[in-house]
């Protein structure tokens, strides 16, 4: 239910947006250049994102909701399917999608299987959704030309954008898009606020893409993150952090000889945190080991992950 507030004028918009695609894609660079703040984790290795990340720009004529997912693929366990799960409830939930994906290489003429499937879905819900073409500065003008008439040809998109996250360029077209197709309402949240999602999960998911960043192949996929406490003193905020592991060998990795790694992913994770919250922050992290946690549906719902 949206707060009670004042309306700032009658023809207001608000409203939820899901941004859906591929792995790797960039929707959650685009999340934090939309709303100017870095709030989602990025890195250069698929399915990143995993927890419920959502952010909310607000301007004089719009407030949008903007929902982060780890995009859609087939599970592999009990996690992947209840992320899966969320992508797909939160597409039903929205009032607008932007399908994010990349240019169409030269003389490979069809549409991924991965993005193929997100279709799929998405025609099934029938909700209003811009095809929003990324890492435009990657590629030649032709490949996207082509890909603009292609993906048109698949699916009945309401607009076409070329953008680039990383670089901004066509990020504001975007914008316009919220007043366009948002229905009329009031604002949800405070005009101010960015995001919904608690600090403290926040602060989970940057030290997790350190370790998603830091370390090798199928290690950073079995982590899951747990704050144990968030104390706020006068001068500084001390976080104290449980890192969760599937194996007592991927434990000793994330550790590293003589704790080389665990230090590196918590300098670099305080960076981020300190800038976040814009406060000193003294970082504790501490290893342990959950077998096989990715199936135990107990310690899922622990660690937030819930149905
Ligand atoms: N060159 C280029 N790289 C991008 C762009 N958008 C995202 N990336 C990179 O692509 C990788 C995946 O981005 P991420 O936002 O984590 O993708 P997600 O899995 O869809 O959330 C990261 O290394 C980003 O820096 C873009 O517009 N141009
Ligand atoms: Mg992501």
């Amino acid at each position: 239910m949206p707060v009670d507030q004042t309306m700032p004028s009658p023809d207001f918009k608000s409203g939820f947006v899901t941004l859906l695609g591929k792995p790797n894609v960039g929707k959650s660079t685009l999340l934090n250049r939309l709303i100017g703040q870095y709030i989602s984790i990025t890195a250069d290795k698929p399915q990143t994102t995993r927890n419920r990340i959502r952010g909310i720009i607000s301007d004089e004529l719009y407030q949008a909701v903007i929902l982060d997912t780890p995009g859609i693929h087939p599970p592999r366990n009990e996690l992947h399917r209840r992320i899966v799960s969320y992508a797909v409830q939160s597409v039903r939930d929205s009032d607008l999608v932007f399908f994010l994906t990349e240019p169409i290489r030269k003389g490979q003429q069809v549409i991924s299987r991965d993005d193929l499937l997100v279709l799929e879905h998405l025609a099934a819900s029938s909700v209003k959704t811009i095809l929003v073409i990324n890492k435009i500065d990657l590629s030649r003008k032709e490949e996207i030309l082509e890909s603009i008439v292609l993906l048109n040809e698949a699916y009945p998109f309401a607009e076409t954008v070329p953008v680039s996250a990383l670089k901004g360029t066509g990020v504001e077209i975007l914008k316009g898009f919220f007043t366009k197709y948002l229905p009329v309402g009031v604002p949800y949240f405070p005009m101010d606020q960015m995001t919904d999602t608690p600090e403290r999960e926040i602060v989970g998911e940057l030290v997790r893409e350190q370790i998603m960043r830091l370390c090798f192949q199928e290690i950073p996929y079995g982590v899951a993150v747990h704050i144990e406490a968030f104390k706020e003193e006068e001068k500084l905020i001390r976080i104290f952090a449980t890192i969760h592991v599937e194996k007592a060998s991927h434990k000793k990795i994330i550790i590293g000889e003589k704790a080389t790694m665990l230090k590196k992913v918590g300098q670099n994770a305080r960076i981020k945190i300190e800038r976040l919250l814009g406060a000193k922050v003294f970082l504790s992290l501490h290893v342990k080991t959950a077998k096989n946690w990715v199936n135990n549906p107990r310690r899922l719902s622990e660690f937030g992950y819930d149905e």
